[in-house]
Protein backbone atom coordinates (compact mmCIF):
# COMPACT_ATOMS: atom_id res chain seq x y z
CA UNK A 1 0.00 0.00 0.00
CA UNK A 2 0.84 3.73 -0.45
CA UNK A 3 2.28 3.65 2.96
CA UNK A 4 5.00 1.34 3.02
CA UNK A 5 6.22 2.72 -0.46
CA UNK A 6 6.89 6.58 1.01
CA UNK A 7 10.29 7.20 1.96
CA UNK A 8 11.20 7.20 5.40
CA UNK A 9 10.34 10.75 6.89
CA UNK A 10 13.29 10.76 8.73
CA UNK A 11 17.05 9.04 8.29
CA UNK A 12 19.00 8.41 11.75
CA UNK A 13 22.13 6.53 12.51
CA UNK A 14 22.70 3.19 14.57
CA UNK A 15 25.06 4.74 16.78
CA UNK A 16 25.06 7.58 18.75
CA UNK A 17 28.98 8.59 17.77
CA UNK A 18 27.60 8.80 14.63
CA UNK A 19 25.25 11.43 14.98
CA UNK A 20 24.87 14.64 16.08
CA UNK A 21 22.14 15.71 19.12
CA UNK A 22 22.32 19.05 20.06
CA UNK A 23 21.18 20.13 23.76
CA UNK A 24 17.40 21.85 22.24
CA UNK A 25 15.53 20.01 20.44
CA UNK A 26 11.91 19.49 19.57
CA UNK A 27 10.43 16.15 21.53
CA UNK A 28 10.98 16.20 25.42
CA UNK A 29 7.35 15.61 25.87
CA UNK A 30 8.31 12.30 25.05
CA UNK A 31 12.27 12.33 25.80
CA UNK A 32 11.04 13.00 29.51
CA UNK A 33 8.73 10.30 28.99
CA UNK A 34 10.89 7.46 28.07
CA UNK A 35 13.82 9.05 30.05
CA UNK A 36 11.18 8.35 33.49
CA UNK A 37 11.01 4.80 32.53
CA UNK A 38 14.57 4.43 31.24
CA UNK A 39 15.48 5.99 35.07
CA UNK A 40 12.56 3.98 36.40
CA UNK A 41 14.20 0.57 34.69
CA UNK A 42 17.83 1.31 36.28
CA UNK A 43 16.24 1.79 40.35
CA UNK A 44 14.94 -1.76 39.29
CA UNK A 45 18.39 -2.87 38.23
CA UNK A 46 17.44 -3.53 34.72
CA UNK A 47 20.26 -1.97 32.77
CA UNK A 48 19.13 -3.56 29.56
CA UNK A 49 15.76 -2.64 29.51
CA UNK A 50 16.71 1.10 31.30
CA UNK A 51 19.27 1.56 28.08
CA UNK A 52 16.59 0.47 25.32
CA UNK A 53 14.27 3.54 26.55
CA UNK A 54 17.36 5.88 26.97
CA UNK A 55 18.39 4.85 23.23
CA UNK A 56 14.84 5.72 22.27
CA UNK A 57 14.85 8.58 23.78
CA UNK A 58 18.08 9.74 21.93
CA UNK A 59 16.97 8.75 18.50
CA UNK A 60 13.63 11.40 19.12
CA UNK A 61 16.34 14.26 20.19
CA UNK A 62 18.59 14.16 16.89
CA UNK A 63 14.74 14.76 14.67
CA UNK A 64 14.71 18.00 13.25
CA UNK A 65 11.17 19.16 14.54
CA UNK A 66 8.12 17.47 16.39
CA UNK A 67 6.94 14.24 15.83
CA UNK A 68 3.34 14.74 15.11
CA UNK A 69 2.24 11.03 14.29
CA UNK A 70 3.80 7.63 14.88
CA UNK A 71 4.37 6.69 10.94
CA UNK A 72 6.89 9.82 11.09
CA UNK A 73 8.82 7.26 13.11
CA UNK A 74 8.83 4.23 10.52
CA UNK A 75 12.44 2.97 9.95
CA UNK A 76 14.56 4.35 12.72
CA UNK A 77 16.78 2.60 14.40
CA UNK A 78 16.09 1.84 18.71
CA UNK A 79 12.87 2.22 18.91
CA UNK A 80 11.22 -1.15 20.23
CA UNK A 81 7.63 -1.98 20.63
CA UNK A 82 7.45 -0.96 23.94
CA UNK A 83 8.75 3.07 23.29
CA UNK A 84 6.98 3.40 20.57
CA UNK A 85 3.63 2.02 22.59
CA UNK A 86 4.45 4.95 25.14
CA UNK A 87 5.11 7.37 22.32
CA UNK A 88 1.86 6.45 20.40
CA UNK A 89 0.42 6.77 23.94
CA UNK A 90 1.46 10.17 24.30
CA UNK A 91 0.71 11.94 20.74
CA UNK A 92 -2.92 10.11 20.87
CA UNK A 93 -4.07 11.29 24.45
CA UNK A 94 -1.44 13.41 25.65
CA UNK A 95 0.20 11.48 28.44
CA UNK A 96 1.30 7.63 29.22
CA UNK A 97 -0.66 5.69 32.07
CA UNK A 98 2.50 3.62 32.61
CA UNK A 99 4.79 6.77 32.71
CA UNK A 100 2.38 8.49 34.86
CA UNK A 101 1.42 5.71 37.15
CA UNK A 102 5.87 5.01 37.70
CA UNK A 103 5.91 8.68 38.23
CA UNK A 104 3.21 8.87 41.15
CA UNK A 105 4.70 5.30 42.57
CA UNK A 106 6.18 5.43 45.85
CA UNK A 107 8.45 3.20 44.96
CA UNK A 108 9.49 5.68 41.95
CA UNK A 109 9.62 8.46 44.10
CA UNK A 110 11.41 7.01 46.98
CA UNK A 111 14.17 5.34 45.13
CA UNK A 112 14.40 9.48 43.27
CA UNK A 113 14.44 10.68 46.49
CA UNK A 114 17.04 8.34 48.13
CA UNK A 115 19.74 7.99 45.52
CA UNK A 116 19.62 11.48 45.20
CA UNK A 117 21.95 11.10 48.39
CA UNK A 118 25.43 11.79 47.61
CA UNK A 119 27.22 8.18 48.02
CA UNK A 120 23.54 6.35 47.69
CA UNK A 121 23.66 3.83 44.62
CA UNK A 122 20.34 1.77 43.56
CA UNK A 123 21.32 -1.33 45.48
CA UNK A 124 21.54 0.75 48.96
CA UNK A 125 18.42 3.45 48.00
CA UNK A 126 16.37 -0.53 47.46
CA UNK A 127 17.91 -2.10 50.70
CA UNK A 128 16.64 0.88 52.45
CA UNK A 129 13.30 0.52 51.04
CA UNK A 130 12.80 -2.77 51.41
CA UNK A 131 13.49 -2.09 55.19
CA UNK A 132 11.01 1.02 55.13
CA UNK A 133 12.96 3.91 54.49
CA UNK A 134 11.26 6.88 51.97
CA UNK A 135 12.48 9.94 52.84
CA UNK A 136 16.20 11.11 53.44
CA UNK A 137 14.69 12.27 56.32
CA UNK A 138 13.75 8.90 57.94
CA UNK A 139 17.63 8.28 57.55
CA UNK A 140 18.64 11.40 60.52
CA UNK A 141 17.31 9.12 63.26
CA UNK A 142 17.30 5.67 62.25
CA UNK A 143 19.99 2.94 63.24
CA UNK A 144 21.02 2.62 59.27
CA UNK A 145 24.68 3.01 59.25
CA UNK A 146 25.78 5.80 56.91
CA UNK A 147 29.06 6.34 55.52
CA UNK A 148 30.90 9.26 54.94
CA UNK A 149 30.03 10.19 52.02
CA UNK A 150 26.14 9.25 52.77
CA UNK A 151 26.69 11.28 55.82
CA UNK A 152 27.89 14.53 53.80
CA UNK A 153 25.23 13.85 51.07
CA UNK A 154 22.66 13.77 53.69
CA UNK A 155 23.95 17.03 55.13
CA UNK A 156 24.10 19.20 52.30
CA UNK A 157 20.92 17.02 50.29
CA UNK A 158 19.00 20.37 49.87
CA UNK A 159 22.06 22.26 47.93
CA UNK A 160 23.28 19.14 46.28
CA UNK A 161 20.01 18.71 44.90
CA UNK A 162 19.67 22.11 43.67
CA UNK A 163 21.60 22.54 40.24
CA UNK A 164 24.78 23.82 39.62
CA UNK A 165 24.45 26.98 37.49
CA UNK A 166 27.47 27.65 34.84
CA UNK A 167 28.15 30.84 36.87
CA UNK A 168 28.69 29.13 39.50
CA UNK A 169 30.79 26.42 37.52
CA UNK A 170 33.48 29.00 35.76
CA UNK A 171 33.50 30.37 39.65
CA UNK A 172 34.83 27.07 40.72
CA UNK A 173 37.37 26.63 37.76
CA UNK A 174 38.89 29.84 39.11
CA UNK A 175 39.19 28.48 42.35
CA UNK A 176 40.72 25.33 40.40
CA UNK A 177 42.89 26.85 38.78
CA UNK A 178 44.38 28.87 41.68
CA UNK A 179 45.03 25.89 43.67
CA UNK A 180 46.64 23.82 40.31
CA UNK A 181 48.86 26.54 39.65
CA UNK A 182 49.73 27.09 43.25
CA UNK A 183 51.16 23.53 43.50
CA UNK A 184 52.21 22.93 39.73
CA UNK A 185 53.20 26.08 37.81
CA UNK A 186 52.04 25.38 34.18
CA UNK A 187 49.12 22.76 34.74
CA UNK A 188 46.54 23.09 32.61
CA UNK A 189 42.62 22.51 33.82
CA UNK A 190 39.66 21.74 31.19
CA UNK A 191 35.98 21.74 31.79
CA UNK A 192 34.27 18.72 30.98
CA UNK A 193 30.99 17.00 31.34
CA UNK A 194 27.78 18.53 30.56
CA UNK A 195 29.10 22.34 31.14
CA UNK A 196 31.86 21.61 28.11
CA UNK A 197 29.06 20.17 26.40
CA UNK A 198 27.18 23.68 26.63
CA UNK A 199 24.58 22.58 28.92
CA UNK A 200 23.99 25.33 31.35
CA UNK A 201 22.98 23.69 34.57
CA UNK A 202 24.72 20.06 36.38
CA UNK A 203 24.40 17.94 39.40
CA UNK A 204 28.04 18.42 39.56
CA UNK A 205 31.46 20.49 38.47
CA UNK A 206 33.57 18.15 36.38
CA UNK A 207 37.35 19.00 35.59
CA UNK A 208 40.13 17.08 33.94
CA UNK A 209 44.15 18.07 34.73
CA UNK A 210 46.93 17.70 33.13
CA UNK A 211 50.50 19.18 32.89
CA UNK A 212 52.50 19.02 28.80
CA UNK A 213 56.03 17.79 30.45
CA UNK A 214 54.24 14.03 30.98
CA UNK A 215 55.18 13.21 34.35
CA UNK A 216 55.13 16.46 35.84
CA UNK A 217 51.47 15.89 36.71
CA UNK A 218 52.40 12.36 38.86
CA UNK A 219 51.18 13.08 42.73
CA UNK A 220 49.52 16.11 41.62
CA UNK A 221 45.83 15.34 43.41
CA UNK A 222 46.89 14.87 47.03
CA UNK A 223 48.59 18.53 46.97
CA UNK A 224 45.82 20.17 44.95
CA UNK A 225 43.36 19.10 47.60
CA UNK A 226 45.43 19.78 50.50
CA UNK A 227 45.76 23.54 49.29
CA UNK A 228 41.95 23.34 48.54
CA UNK A 229 41.51 22.46 51.96
CA UNK A 230 43.93 24.27 53.38
CA UNK A 231 41.82 27.22 52.25
CA UNK A 232 38.54 25.57 54.13
CA UNK A 233 37.13 25.06 50.82
CA UNK A 234 35.82 21.46 50.94
CA UNK A 235 32.88 19.68 52.95
CA UNK A 236 34.46 16.50 51.87
CA UNK A 237 36.72 14.77 49.51
CA UNK A 238 37.70 11.28 48.73
CA UNK A 239 41.02 10.70 46.47
CA UNK A 240 41.26 7.48 44.59
CA UNK A 241 45.03 6.89 43.43
CA UNK A 242 45.98 6.21 39.79
CA UNK A 243 45.93 2.13 39.51
CA UNK A 244 46.98 2.67 35.85
CA UNK A 245 50.39 0.53 34.81
CA UNK A 246 52.46 1.92 31.69
CA UNK A 247 53.45 -0.69 29.75
CA UNK A 248 56.90 -0.64 26.86
CA UNK A 249 54.82 -0.49 23.88
CA UNK A 250 51.64 1.89 25.61
CA UNK A 251 49.06 2.08 28.14
CA UNK A 252 48.47 -1.32 29.76
CA UNK A 253 45.00 -2.90 28.98
CA UNK A 254 42.74 -2.10 32.13
CA UNK A 255 40.43 -5.14 32.83
CA UNK A 256 37.18 -3.14 32.97
CA UNK A 257 35.40 -0.13 31.51
CA UNK A 258 36.76 1.72 34.00
CA UNK A 259 39.28 4.40 33.83
CA UNK A 260 42.37 4.73 36.49
CA UNK A 261 42.96 8.55 36.84
CA UNK A 262 43.85 10.02 39.88
CA UNK A 263 40.65 11.33 40.54
CA UNK A 264 38.60 13.08 43.45
CA UNK A 265 35.13 13.19 44.29
CA UNK A 266 34.58 16.36 46.43
CA UNK A 267 32.39 18.58 47.74
CA UNK A 268 33.34 22.26 47.55
CA UNK A 269 32.11 25.15 49.50
CA UNK A 270 31.24 28.01 47.28
CA UNK A 271 31.11 31.43 48.97
CA UNK A 272 27.74 32.85 47.34
CA UNK A 273 28.18 35.23 44.58
CA UNK A 274 25.74 37.44 43.95
CA UNK A 275 25.26 38.60 47.66
CA UNK A 276 26.66 41.95 49.25
CA UNK A 277 28.52 40.58 52.42
CA UNK A 278 25.98 42.50 55.13
CA UNK A 279 23.46 40.50 53.23
CA UNK A 280 25.64 36.90 53.10
CA UNK A 281 25.45 37.59 56.88
CA UNK A 282 21.73 37.17 57.43
CA UNK A 283 21.40 33.58 55.87
CA UNK A 284 23.03 30.96 53.71
CA UNK A 285 26.14 32.23 52.79
CA UNK A 286 27.79 29.10 50.43
CA UNK A 287 26.51 26.74 48.79
CA UNK A 288 27.41 22.87 48.53
CA UNK A 289 28.38 22.03 45.07
CA UNK A 290 30.02 18.50 43.77
CA UNK A 291 32.85 18.85 42.08
CA UNK A 292 35.00 15.78 40.32
CA UNK A 293 38.64 16.30 39.63
CA UNK A 294 40.55 13.95 37.40
CA UNK A 295 44.52 14.08 36.56
CA UNK A 296 45.35 12.61 33.34
CA UNK A 297 49.16 12.31 31.66
CA UNK A 298 49.50 14.64 28.92
CA UNK A 299 49.94 11.53 26.36
CA UNK A 300 46.47 10.06 27.08
CA UNK A 301 44.98 13.29 27.77
CA UNK A 302 42.82 13.77 24.40
CA UNK A 303 41.18 10.70 25.12
CA UNK A 304 40.49 11.50 28.78
CA UNK A 305 38.63 14.63 27.37
CA UNK A 306 36.65 12.84 25.21
CA UNK A 307 35.84 10.04 27.80
CA UNK A 308 34.87 12.95 30.39
CA UNK A 309 32.71 14.97 28.37
CA UNK A 310 29.58 12.65 27.97
CA UNK A 311 26.96 12.32 27.01
CA UNK A 312 26.68 8.45 29.06
CA UNK A 313 25.10 7.31 26.16
CA UNK A 314 27.10 8.77 24.15
CA UNK A 315 30.36 7.07 25.80
CA UNK A 316 28.96 4.10 25.69
CA UNK A 317 28.02 4.27 22.08
CA UNK A 318 31.64 5.40 21.28
CA UNK A 319 32.83 2.11 23.05
CA UNK A 320 30.46 -0.34 21.45
CA UNK A 321 31.20 1.03 17.97
CA UNK A 322 34.94 0.72 18.62
CA UNK A 323 34.07 -2.46 19.57
CA UNK A 324 31.95 -4.33 17.09
CA UNK A 325 32.39 -2.02 14.41
CA UNK A 326 36.27 -1.19 14.20
CA UNK A 327 37.68 -4.32 16.62
CA UNK A 328 39.17 -1.56 18.65
CA UNK A 329 38.97 -1.28 22.40
CA UNK A 330 38.60 2.48 23.31
CA UNK A 331 38.37 3.93 27.17
CA UNK A 332 39.45 6.83 28.96
CA UNK A 333 42.96 6.42 28.60
CA UNK A 334 43.78 4.58 25.09
CA UNK A 335 42.60 3.31 22.04
CA UNK A 336 43.64 0.12 21.50
CA UNK A 337 43.25 -2.10 17.63
CA UNK A 338 42.51 -5.48 18.15
CA UNK A 339 43.19 -6.46 14.60
CA UNK A 340 46.75 -4.90 14.72
CA UNK A 341 47.52 -5.47 18.02
CA UNK A 342 48.75 -2.46 18.98
CA UNK A 343 47.83 1.37 20.96
CA UNK A 344 46.90 4.15 18.75
CA UNK A 345 48.41 7.49 19.62
CA UNK A 346 46.03 10.46 19.42
CA UNK A 347 46.76 14.57 20.68
CA UNK A 348 43.13 15.48 19.96
CA UNK A 349 39.57 14.62 19.90
CA UNK A 350 39.80 15.21 15.96
CA UNK A 351 42.16 12.28 15.83
CA UNK A 352 40.40 9.80 18.33
CA UNK A 353 37.26 10.62 15.48
CA UNK A 354 39.09 10.28 12.72
CA UNK A 355 41.02 6.57 13.97
CA UNK A 356 37.74 5.28 14.44
CA UNK A 357 36.46 6.46 10.75
CA UNK A 358 33.79 8.64 12.78
CA UNK A 359 33.00 11.69 11.39
CA UNK A 360 34.13 14.74 14.15
CA UNK A 361 30.91 15.69 16.93
CA UNK A 362 31.67 18.75 17.99
CA UNK A 363 30.83 18.40 21.98
CA UNK A 364 27.66 20.79 21.48
CA UNK A 365 26.55 18.13 19.83
CA UNK A 366 27.18 14.85 22.03
CA UNK A 367 23.96 15.48 24.10
CA UNK A 368 22.93 12.36 22.87
N1 LIG B 1 31.99 9.51 33.05
C1 LIG B 1 32.62 8.32 32.82
N2 LIG B 1 32.79 7.41 33.81
C2 LIG B 1 32.32 7.66 35.05
C3 LIG B 1 31.66 8.87 35.31
C4 LIG B 1 31.51 9.79 34.28
O1 LIG B 1 33.03 8.06 31.70
N3 LIG B 1 32.49 6.75 36.01
C5 LIG B 1 31.88 10.50 31.98
C6 LIG B 1 30.61 10.52 31.23
C7 LIG B 1 29.90 11.75 31.70
C8 LIG B 1 31.02 12.64 32.21
O2 LIG B 1 32.08 11.76 32.54
O3 LIG B 1 29.20 12.39 30.70
C9 LIG B 1 30.61 13.43 33.40
O4 LIG B 1 29.80 12.67 34.27
P1 LIG B 1 28.55 13.32 35.00
O5 LIG B 1 27.93 12.23 35.80
O6 LIG B 1 28.99 14.53 35.74
O7 LIG B 1 27.54 13.68 33.82
P2 LIG B 1 27.33 15.03 33.03
O8 LIG B 1 28.37 16.03 33.40
O9 LIG B 1 27.22 14.64 31.62
O10 LIG B 1 25.91 15.54 33.50
P3 LIG B 1 25.51 16.35 34.83
O11 LIG B 1 25.00 17.67 34.36
O12 LIG B 1 24.44 15.53 35.46
O13 LIG B 1 26.70 16.48 35.70
MG1 LIG C 1 28.81 16.57 35.38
Amino acid sequence: DKLRLDPPEFTVKNYACQRRTPLKHNNTHLTHALELLAESAAFGENEGRSVAFTRAASVLKTLPRSVQRIEELRGLPCLGEHSLRVIKEILEYGASQEVESTRQSEQYQAMKALTGIFGVGVKTADRWYREGVRRPSDLMDSEQKLNQAQQAGLQHYKDLNTCVSKAEADAIGVIVDQAVQAVLPGAQITLTGGFRRGKESGHDVDFLITHPEEGKEEGLMPKVVNWLDTQGLLLYQKTTRNSYLESKDGPARPPSNMDRFERCFSIFKLESQSCSPPEREKSHQWKAVRVDLVVSPFSQFAFAVLGWTGSKLFERDLRRYAGQVKNMSLNSHSLFDSHQRCFLRATSEEEIFSLLGLEYIPACDRNA
